[in-house]
């Protein structure tokens, strides 16, 4: 078990509206104050989705590199972009994401139910955005929304090999309608099939926020929380913001003995070389 817990920032998503959740950020300058907010606040990663102009989800590409860049210049935290944009984006689109260059990049290892829409990730999509962050030397975090993903994680590693960096991470996805239930149960079960080796966090939506944070610093895994996933801090008490988040995710972990992890720890951990940087692990 990792001592230290990594705590990803998930600030914005791509379902909310900033309409219903007036303390998302949609900005740039919105993402990046979130950003350095979580990272003063005990995050080490930061799961990026961007909106355009009007507020709606993008995968521009220019917003993209601006983002990435912005964050690398403002915050020290890893930067994932996400490559699961919003349910309606096309496959060459969310491939097109690693262009910017990112640290890490989500990878979601199967359809899945999202509510009343289908989160589309069919094998060969899965595939082509795999090999290609081996070939480009993006870390990816293989995003799990149900136990026959974690099954085809392992068809995927045990076809493709490894990620270029050598390391596994998971983020465990619970709670969406349509994916494995947030219980202790289910985020368990996940675990005990996952590759040897590999490490996870796991991301509660809504309610279940709580029990996955606390089920996941119990049995040794991460942490991912944010405005993505949870916009009510307590019952009647919508989040205030997304540091607020990542200090109750930094309180819990430390509570546990295994507080938050530093951004150099976390590239580490997860195996990715900063610009500039020669070798990590
Ligand atoms: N917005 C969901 C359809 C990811 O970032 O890779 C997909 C999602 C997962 O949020
Ligand atoms: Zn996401």
């Amino acid at each position: 078990m990792d001592r230290r817990t990594l705590i990803t920032v998930a600030p914005t998503g791509a379902e909310l509206l900033k309409s219903d959740v007036p303390a998302l950020p949609v900005t740039l300058t919105e993402l990046v104050s979130a950003a350095k907010e979580a990272e003063a606040a005990g995050a080490a990663v930061v799961h990026v989705h961007l909106r355009d102009a009007s507020g709606a989800p993008t995968l521009d590409l220019g917003l993209l590199g601006d983002a990435v860049a912005a964050l690398r210049e403002q915050t020290t935290l890893v930067v994932q972009l996400s490559t699961g944009g919003s349910v309606h984006d096309p496959f060459d689109a969310r491939l097109a994401v690693l262009e910017a260059a990112p640290d890490s990049c989500s990878l979601t290892c199967g359809t899945v139910n999202f509510g009343e829409d289908v989160f589309l990730n069919p094998w060969p999509f899965i595939v082509e955005l795999y090999t290609r962050t081996q070939a480009m030397g993006i870390v990816p975090e293989f995003e799990l929304f149900d136990l026959g993903q974690v099954a085809s994680l392992h068809r995927l590693l045990d076809t493709y090999g490894p990620p270029s960096a050598g390391h596994v991470h998971v983020d465990l996805v619970a709670g969406v309608p349509g994916g494995m239930p947030g219980t202790p149960a289910a985020i368990l079960a996940a675990v005990a099939a996952l590759p040897a080796g590999a490490s996870w966090s796991a991301t509660g939506v809504g309610r279940t926020t709580l029990p996955v944070a606390l089920t996941a610093l119990a049995a040794g895994g991460h942490l991912r929380v944010g405005l993505e996933d949870t916009v009510t801090y307590a019952k009647g008490q919508p989040v205030r913001d997304n540091a607020q988040l990542v200090e109750r995710a930094a309180l819990l972990a430390g509570v546990a003995q295994r507080p938050p992890m530093s951004t150099d720890q976390a590239r580490t951990l997860l195996g990715i070389v900063s610009p500039g940087q020669d070798v990590v692990r």
